[in-house]
């Protein structure tokens, strides 16, 4: 795809022969790898080229940065429309409501909240507790937290982060398990992820209720019906244990719980396993035989297609704990913990949380919150529209996108009802529509920011290019709000460089006219795995310091300890009557490399890519209900009817639909139910629903 940057490259050129060009390092912010890229620059200021890894996205950027439609100025909501106003009139207005809200409802009444966007993070988190509110909100509340949530609960602190899997690969794995992640969509230059490599001395099994292309390449692919991955998992636990298999002497060790857990499993059969997931008894027993009797085997999951689901947080404990029973724990070729070496000091205030009120979800989700320090966004429309905990009066947002939400519609009503929203974008989304007042965001190539890497890379990004219009990045604007709500002494004085200045001191050794000399960055030594076995001298930081195959923590909150599994809320298996209205599971949000979420729709090239959005369903279910593939279809839920075109294709199993998400015209969010989440995580169903499909009769 390129050349389809290239082609984009081409046409500024055009227009711009005589100037001289100059190249700038900058660093791409379409998804968060944030790859190195150098930005060509016309005599007139303008990126003229960008090169860098060949991604679609990434040759988006420039797309992106001069497109039309981008929001150049702060704009206010009359009733006769959009109107624009100054940044002093926007950030003036915004204060006042702000500490209006305080006065009359506290300072809890005011939420923060930001989607996509990671960088500047830590200053909305520092603007929410400076101003007294606990509710700094984020997509995590959807994202990965529920599987780092699984992992401390079975490992305990610092194992949050457990999968070298997405990271690291060995030449001694023998076996790879990859369950549910599909880096050809997900990663940048995702054909050539590790995964993907053909391995004459390495089996591949995958789980994933559709054949993706890494599918195509396995030994065994268990094509699992949505959500019962839990099952799945305790079914090959009964196997090893079935077989011997386990690593005995560890276990007598390091386990918690083995007893309870060791009988539990012996309900999940083969048999009974493979009713439940609809695969076949046979390919649970070969599959079982190469990861667990076949080592070192490494298991690679998903930051969360497994946890988009009532009982996500047990499924994925379930999984987790396979390495451990199998020796595969913090071994080469294994599962190893990585680290961070290197780490910005934090700026978020997060330390003060004690002293102010309770978050939104800290008592609806209390394991969540405690693993996850963060306000839950799910129930973010109870609090709205019902005073769930308590009234939220007012949101400031950056980067939020309603069509993350389930029940979309729900919450698109609550944000309409508050007092004040406000919301920070780069163009107008269904989420802008809904603002009293929004503001235009600096892109990356526009704005400077530290960039710290897992790997111990650091680097100042520095702006490439002038803001178009009025465009201000994210980090000033909330520095800049920070002082107007008089609190001038703790956003240093509004000098973003002094803000970098003091997250600098983290990283010792490295100082900022270093990384301003050094525009590509520099590289902290240090090992981002940790050595293998390191549990020998560190333990495992749960309740018991063993993994907790029963968790106190869990049975102390009131639930099961063990990884019980639990059919979906939503299920023909929970729900047959609902089902006989509604009979085909529904699973969303597999990725597509042309777009992030919401984002990219309005890029021509890559909207040529992909035109529509599509639904995956089996030939089978298809023609049952005389439908072709690109018809238009009805895909409806207990929730509503959405219209999608139909991909008819086997890569479903019979009985699945697969929807991709983030279409502003056909938003699978508005069947998703938001009253009935994950109990623990507070996680919707996206991924395990129940769906119906019509095909829509014109006229
Ligand atoms: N059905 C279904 N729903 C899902 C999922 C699923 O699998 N299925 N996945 C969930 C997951 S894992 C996630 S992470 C969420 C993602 O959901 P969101 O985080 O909401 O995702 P985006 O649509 O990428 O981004 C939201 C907005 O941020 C804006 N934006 C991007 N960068 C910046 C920036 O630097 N500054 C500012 N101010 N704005 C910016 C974009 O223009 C866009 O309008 O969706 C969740 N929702
Ligand atoms: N191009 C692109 N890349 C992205 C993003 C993007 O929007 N666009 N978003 C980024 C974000 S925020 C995230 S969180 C990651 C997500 O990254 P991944 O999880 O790797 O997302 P996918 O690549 O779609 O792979 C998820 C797979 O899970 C399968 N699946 C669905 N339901 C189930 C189930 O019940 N059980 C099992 N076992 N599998 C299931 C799907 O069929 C799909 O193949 O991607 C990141 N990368
Ligand atoms: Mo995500």
């Amino acid at each position: 795809m390129q050349s389809a940057g290239r082609r984009n490259a081409r046409s500024f050129m055009a227009t711009s022969k005589a100037s001289p060009v100059t190249a700038r390092r900058t660093t791409c912010y379409q998804c968060t790898v944030e790859c190195g890229f150098t930005a060509k620059i016309d005599g007139n200021g303008r990126v003229i080229e960008l090169v860098g890894p060949d991604c679609r996205r990434g040759a988006a950027q420039l797309d992106l940065q001069y497109h039309e439609e981008r929001l150049l100025h702060p704009l206010k909501r009359t009733p006769t429309g959009l109107i624009q106003i100054s940044w002093d009139a926007a950030l003036d207005e915004i204060a006042e409501r702000m500490k209006d809200a305080k006065a009359r409802y506290g300072p809890e009444s005011v939420a923060f909240i930001a989607g996509f966007t990671k960088e500047a993070r830590p200053y909305l988190q520092r603007l929410a507790h400076s101003f007294g509110s606990p509710n700094f909100m984020t997509e995590s509340s959807c994202c990965f937290s529920a599987t780092f949530v699984a992992a401390e609960l079975n490992f305990g602190k610092e194992f949050g982060y457990f999968l070298t899997g997405s990271r690291a690969d060995s030449p001694k794995t023998r076996t790879l398990v990859v369950w549910s992640t599909n880096p050809v969509e997900s990663n940048v230059l995702g054909e050539r992820h590790f995964a993907m490599s053909e391995r004459s001395d390495r089996a591949l099994v995958v789980v994933d209720p559709r054949r993706t292309p890494l599918a195509e390449k396995a030994d065994i692919h268990l094509q699992i019906r949505p959500g019962t991955d839990g099952a799945l998992a305790l079914g090959l636990h009964h196997l090893v244990f079935e077989h011997g298999w386990e690593d005995g002497s560890f276990l007598d060790e390091w386990a918690e719980g083995l007893p309870a857990f060791r009988e539990y499993v012996k309900r999940f059969t083969p048999e009974r396993v493979a009713e439940i997931c609809r695969v076949s008894a046979d390919d649970i027993r070969e599959a079982a035989r190469l990861y667990c009797a076949r080592g070192p085997a490494q298991l690679l999951v998903s930051a969360n297609a497994t946890v988009h689901h009532t009982n996500g947080v047990q499924n994925h404990r379930a999984i987790l704990l396979l390495p451990a029973v199998t020796g595969n724990l913090e071994i080469d070729g294994g599962n190893r913990r990585f680290v961070e070496w290197i780490r910005p000091k934090s700026v978020n205030l997060f330390d003060t949380i004690g002293g102010l009120p309770a978050r939104v979800g800290l008592k609806r989700f209390p394991v969540w919150s405690t693993h996850y320090p963060e306000a839950h966004a799910m129930p973010l429309a109870d609090a709205i529209l019902e005073g769930r905990p308590y009234p939220v009066k007012a949101v400031f947002a950056i980067g939020m996108n309603v069509m993350m939400w389930p029940n979309t519609r729900r919450l698109a009503k609550a944000l309409d009802s508050l007092d004040t929203f406000v919301t920070a974008d780069f163009f107008r989304t269904p989420t802008t529509e809904l603002a009293d007042l929004v503001l235009p965001a600096a892109t990356s190539l526009e704005r400077a920011a530290l960039i710290a890497w897992g790997d111990g890379r650091v680097v100042y990004r520095q702006a490439a290019v002038q803001p178009e219009g009025e465009a201000r990045a994210d980090a000033r604007m909330l520095i800049d709000l920070g002082c107007r709500l008089g609190m001038a002494d703790q956003f240093w004085h509004g000098d973003y460089l002094a803000s970098i200045g003091e997250r600098l001191e983290g990283i010792p050794g490295v100082t900022l006219d270093q990384l301003m000399a050094e525009p590509v960055g520099l590289t902290v030594p240090g090992a981002d795995v940790h050595p293998e076995r390191a549990y020998e001298t560190r333990g495992f930081k749960t309740p018991s310091g063993k993994i907790e195959f029963e968790s106190e923590e869990l049975r102390r909150r009131g639930y099961a300890a063990l990884p019980v599994y639990e059919e979906p809320a939503e299920s023909p298996v929970s729900t047959p009557d609902l089902a006989s209205e509604y009979p085909l599971v529904l699973t969303s949000g597999g990725r597509s490399r042309n777009f992030t979420h919401s984002q990219h729709r309005n890029v021509a090239w890559l909207r040529e890519l992909e035109p529509q959005p599509r639904i995956q369903i089996h030939p089978d279910d298809a023609s049952a209900r005389h439908i072709s593939d690109g018809d238009a279809v009805l895909v409806s839920s207990p929730r509503g009817t959405v219209t999608f075109r139909a991909s008819v294709t086997d890569v479903v199993a019979p009985g699945i639909v697969h929807a991709f998400h983030g279409w502003a015209e056909a938003n699978i969010n508005d069947l998703i139910n938001d009253a009935t989440l994950d109990p623990i995580s507070g996680f919707p169903a996206f991924k395990s629903s129940l769906c119906q499909v019509r095909k829509d009769s014109p006229g």
